[in-house]
């Protein structure tokens, strides 16, 4: 068993009160014997409280989607999204799960809360609950708040049977149901589903057994976005009333490729395909229930990925995939929809990063006095949702794995810095560790095709990039360049 060094020793004793057992046939049963609940502090009074749905899935590339140029899948709901919001094509999450979700709860850089990498199934450590994150922050402004789906930001270890502290309502959340790794974990054996209930106290979680093993199992998983999707509708209204924070994380279409019934066979593009459209569909039952709500027009919707796909053919024109620090892992798509107030039809090229996201719902939501008050790194992007012909007032990126700094982007450049030959190969004449190795400008060669780095003419922008590195690692460390960084922050422990 391996440990996340970020971990402290002294670790909080588990109290958690489930009740396993229920049954697969409970799962699909919606929420709505709860009735209306009404928990925020005040009713909605003005526009200055739009509801946010953030609905991110699991390793979709930037090419899995029909309105990003793909012409072998049909994805109507996504593009009607683009049509009438806008549709941002320098967007940036991480390379993989757990720190993209870390990221953009609590508005930092992935490695400044010490997410460097993902949460496995064995581990035992989660997202710290001294950290200020979006729900919490919108909760003290009066919003209610939902998740539903992928958690993967603690979950107690083999069990996944729930921590004191790691679970989404120890985080501002009131409500969650959903799968506390991926659908992928379930493969391995018997894996829970948790729900917490709104009225249930944080550390308290009722957990039912999924097998994907079983063909009722797989079953469930494979419709996981469908009943993830009635779940957040139902949330959704159980509190139209009041202002609402929805975060929607679907389970797919990462691996395995599982083909809810539904859509199998409905794409040129295979089972991939296929699951692509199950999942455009569920967005399009999102908006449905917006506009049968009567909260379309005041409601913030955005569906984006928490990293590129790890087939390479989902990313293109990007090169690489999820795990690198290519484009193709780091970008991803992002739409943005709020009608009145975003406007309609637009692309922005702007850089936004998954981090930016909490200082811009403070910002929309009127929640700034609950900002954290330790140092993020997220800007607030609303000015540019709602003028994407603007400047965005981000302008650098660090692409960070697993503590290592390969590369950084300014402005348009983007440099690759070398991890060095291989100890093992004597003929390996790659430079030393930390040299810029290669220079791209992603703004008008986003494929990464043509290096730069030889040209003369950019040698001050490599040294601007350069500069840029060495901030960063400064702060947040750098394993090339043996830094352990000055402003890291530890996640924490959450094992019994
Ligand atoms: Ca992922």
């Amino acid at each position: 068993m391996s440990h996340n060094p970020e971990q402290p020793a002294s670790l909080s004793r588990r109290q958690m009160l489930s009740r396993i057992g229920l049954g697969i046939g409970a799962l699909g049963m919606a929420s709505s014997t709860m009735g209306k609940m009404a928990l925020g502090k005040s009713v909605r009074a003005t526009q200055n409280k739009p509801n946010i749905i953030f609905i991110m899935s699991d390793d979709q590339g930037y090419y899995d989607m029909s309105c990003y140029g793909n012409p072998n899948i049909a994805t109507p709901n996504w593009d009607k999204m683009a049509t009438e919001g806008v549709k941002f094509t320098s967007f940036y999450a991480t390379m993989v799960c757990s720190p993209t979700r870390a990221s953009l709860l609590t508005g930092c850089n992935h490695e400044r809360v010490g997410f460097s990498w993902i949460i496995k199934f064995w581990e035992t450590w989660a997202l710290n609950v001294q950290e200020q994150t979006i729900p919490r922050m919108l909760k003290q402004a009066g919003y209610v708040t939902g998740c539903v789906g992928k958690w993967h930001l603690g979950h107690g270890g083999e069990a996944v049977s729930g921590c004191k502290g790691g679970m989404p309502k120890n985080y501002g959340f009131d409500y969650y149901k959903g799968v506390p790794l991926g659908h992928y974990g379930h493969i391995e054996g018997k894996r829970p589903h948790w729900e917490q209930t709104e009225s249930m106290s944080p550390d308290e979680v009722t957990a039912t057994s999924i097998d994907a093993n079983t063909t009722e199992g797989m079953k469930y998983l494979a419709d996981l976005p469908m009943h993830d999707t009635e779940n957040a509708v139902d949330f959704m209204t159980r509190h139209k009333d009041v202002p609402f924070f929805l975060f929607l994380a679907h389970t797919a279409p990462h691996v395995y490729h599982w083909v809810p019934d539904k859509f199998k066979g409905t794409s040129n593009w295979g089972d991939y395909g296929d699951i692509l459209q199950g999942l455009d569909w569920t967005t399009g039952e999102i908006m449905k229930a917006l506009k049968d709500l009567g909260i379309e027009d005041n409601t913030l919707l955005i569906y984006t990925s928490d990293n590129g796909s790890d087939r390479e053919e989902s990313n293109a024109p990007l090169v690489g995939g999820k795990w690198g620090i290519s484009e193709g892992s780091y970008r991803v798509p992002f739409l943005a929809r709020w009608p009145g107030r975003i406007p309609a039809g637009k692309a922005c090229d702007e850089i936004v990063s998954v981090m930016d996201m909490l200082p811009t719902f403070a910002s929309i939501a009127g929640a700034t006095a609950y900002l954290p008050t330790k140092k993020i790194d997220g800007k607030d992007v609303a000015e540019v949702l709602f003028d994407p012909s603007i400047s965005s007032p981000r302008d650098e990126l660090p692409y960070y794995k697993n503590k290592r700094l390969e590369a950084v982007r300014k402005g348009d450049f983007k440099c690759r810095f070398s991890r060095g030959p291989d100890p093992q190969d004597p003929s390996d004449k790659t430079p030393p560790a930390g040299d810029p190795l290669e220079l791209y400008n992603v703004k008008t060669d986003p494929s990464e095709s043509m290096d730069l780095i030889g040209d003369p003419q950019y040698a001050g922008t490599i040294s601007e990039l350069v500069e840029v590195r060495d901030k960063w690692a400064r702060q947040l460390g750098d394993s090339l360049s043996k830094q352990s960084g000055s402003e890291r922050r530890r996640a924490m422990g959450c094992k019994s």
